[in-house]
């Protein structure tokens, strides 16, 4: 199972929102295939294991065992079901990392299995297996995002001089910072910031895709020329005014009163955005803490810089950092929720 993380782990940055998966293929301790879900909407991690049997291996197959990280699928997706074809070739035991909770399958695919006769073992290294896809985990058992939360701030603890674009974080941890948004699906702002900082929120410091950007705008006030208007990356704008679509650009119409925080991670979840990097200001970042809605936090403090007065930081109660880095000047503080 060790194995098959690792390999599912060759599938990231291809196959989100579908869930990294991997699968070996072993008869008497030897391993005689393995696989992993390499692209969105391409082959499973079950049939590119069983296609990697050498001919000379091949009437093995059905004395195997093969251990996946994942259910194996019951419903005819982009692929047929995995759960068919390892009954089709016979195999007579198989060894799942964690239940998949994507409603098709849920418990569909052990079903299938064992009806079929095949010996079924369940929760193999369970907690890496839903550690390593906790985005499509969140997604599909909490009905919301996964919640990456981040800021930096001054050694004495602001995140801004008032009012103004304050630059805190040094040029190696604004590309780690890209590296972060090419991860996640989306990212967001609230409004000071989309109109003080005016961000391109792209991801342009790494290689890998742009997330789609999400900004609030409750009256729609905010000036055109701004960055994030310029349709280059798809972007969605959270208001209370108007719900049309114009290439790339999203108004998303929300409801005046009730919680912002839960009417985004809603509206998140019907558009089927799986992950979001919450990048300020304060003030939301603060109401995603206060309603304890989020995931992960990852605090940046610049060692060498003390800001006379400005906007305080976000405070996470009682928290308590599983690790930190540092670059430089920055020492970054990676936080867990729960
Ligand atoms: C497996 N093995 O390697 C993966 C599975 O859109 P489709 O047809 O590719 O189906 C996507 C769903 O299939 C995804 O939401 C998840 O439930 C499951 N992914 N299942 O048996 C795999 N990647
Ligand atoms: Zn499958």
């Amino acid at each position: 199972m060790h194995r098959c993380l690792e390999l599912a782990r060759l599938g990231a940055g291809h196959v989100a929102p579908n869930p990294m998966v991997g699968a070996v293929l072993v008869f008497e301790d030897r391993i005689i295939g393995e696989g992993y879900h390499r692209q969105y909407g391409k082959a499973h991690a079950e049939v590119n294991c069983i296609d990697s049997v050498s001919e000379a291996d091949r009437d093995l197959i059905s004395r195997s065992t093969i251990y996946v990280s994942l259910e194996p699928c019951a419903h005819h997706g982009k692929t047929p079901p995995c759960a068919d074809l390892l009954i089709a070739k016979n195999i007579p035991r198989v060894v799942v990392g964690c239940r998949d909770p994507f409603p098709k399958v849920d418990g569909k695919g052990i079903e299938k299995l064992k009806a079929a006769g095949i010996e079924v073992t369940l929760g193999v290294l369970e907690k890496e297996c839903i550690d390593l896809n906790r985005r499509f985990f969140t997604f599909h058992t909490r009905h919301r995002p996964y919640i990456v939360l981040k800021w930096a701030q001054s050694a004495n603890g602001y995140i801004a001089r008032p009012g103004e674009r304050t630059p805190i974080s040094n040029e190696y941890t604004n590309r780690l910072v890209h590296k972060w948004r090419s991860e996640e699906a989306s990212i967001l702002v609230g409004p000071r910031t989309a109109l003080i900082d005016n961000p391109a929120l792209t991801a342009r410091g790494w290689t890998g895709p742009d997330p789609i950007r999400l900004v609030i705008d409750k009256d729609l006030q905010l000036p055109a020329g701004l960055q994030l208007f310029d349709r280059k990356v798809k972007t969605i704008v959270f208001n209370t005014l108007k719900h049309e679509e114009e290439n790339n650009l999203l108004y998303y119409q929300v409801a005046e009163d009730s919680s912002l925080v839960n009417q985004l991670i809603t509206a998140l979840h019907r558009l089927k955005i799986d992950s979001v990097l919450v990048e300020g200001g304060a003030r939301l970042l603060q109401s995603f803490i206060d309603e304890g809605v989020w995931d992960e936090a990852r605090v940046i403090t610049n060692n060498d810089l003390v800001i006379p007065a400005g906007l305080p930081a976000p405070r996470l109660q009682n928290a308590n950092p599983i690790s930190h880095e540092s670059l430089l000047s920055d020492t970054i503080r990676y936080y867990h929720h729960d």
